[in-house]
């Protein structure tokens, strides 16, 4: 028998090994085993990375290890995320989301974009290291009814005020709503810029997600 908590155990530290091998062989055990994909991502590979930056932080784990164990995660990510049922048959809302120009962070971002797009969202994705403009004229394009923008950098979260003020500049600010993540936000950051919501993580970017459309 598959023990739940050796997955996450296993998850957690194949991504601070950077060991993708062994962070896609968990992910497949987890999907054999029924185990909840999400829980798996948020509980076991997630931690893995948070502990992973700490590791870089203090100078003890370098960049080329990171990137080595973002690509193990972002490959059992995938796996785990292929196995997530649909949960809601219509369509809840319109959402365009991405990272802030200038960052290339994508990993958190995309798994909040998974999330929508279970619960019921029609996401449209850019990318990282988007342009403001885009976020504008793809929201203004499929009449967005979210928009949604990571920063993981000091320097790229002042990005996410820019956009407050291009989104009013273009007439769209009444239209839709802004949400706000990131491991650099806070919700004091989303008060102070005037976003409407801000998410410590991908569960609460649903929930919250939903009361902005209610
Ligand atoms: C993995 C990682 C990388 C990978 C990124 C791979 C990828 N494809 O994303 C690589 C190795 C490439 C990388 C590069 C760099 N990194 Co880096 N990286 C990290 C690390 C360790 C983990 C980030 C991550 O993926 N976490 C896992 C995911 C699941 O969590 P998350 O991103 O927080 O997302 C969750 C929530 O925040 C939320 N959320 C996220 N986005 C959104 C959006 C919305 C709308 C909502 C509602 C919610 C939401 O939900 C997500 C899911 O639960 C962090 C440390 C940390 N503690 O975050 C540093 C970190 C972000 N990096 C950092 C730095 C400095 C860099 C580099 C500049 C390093 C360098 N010297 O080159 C470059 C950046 C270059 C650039 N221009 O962007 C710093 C930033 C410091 C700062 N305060 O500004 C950090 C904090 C590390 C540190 N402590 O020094 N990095």
């Amino acid at each position: 028998m598959v023990d739940k908590e050796d997955i996450l155990r296993r998850a957690a530290k194949s991504v601070i090994e950077a060991d993708q091998e062994e962070a896609e062989r968990v992910a497949r055990e987890a999907v054999e085993a029924g185990i909840d994909p999400f829980l798996v991502i948020n509980e076991g590979f997630s931690k893995g990375m948070a502990e992973a930056g700490e590791l870089f932080e203090r100078g003890e784990l370098y960049l080329p290890h990171l990137i080595v164990a973002s690509e193990g995660m972002v490959s059992a990510v995938n796996i785990l995320e292929a196995a997530m049922p649909h949960k809601e048959e219509k369509k809840v809302g319109v959402a365009v989301i991405g990272t802030i120009e200038g960052d290339i962070h994508d990993i958190g971002k995309g798994i909040v974009a998974t999330m929508l797009r279970v619960y019921g969202f029609e996401v449209h994705d850019l990318g990282r290291d988007v342009p403001l403009k885009s976020f504008v004229e793809t929201a203004k394009k499929v009449n967005a009814d979210i928009i949604g923008s990571s920063a993981l950098m000091t320097t790229t979260m002042t990005g996410q005020k820019i956009l407050e003020q291009e989104l009013k500049n273009a007439g769209l600010r009444d239209k839709v709503k802004t949400m706000v993540g990131g491991a650099v936000v806070t919700q004091r950051w989303a008060n102070k810029i005037g976003a409407d919501a801000y998410a410590e993580n991908a569960i609460e970017a649903i929930a919250k997600a939903r009361e902005l459309l209610d």
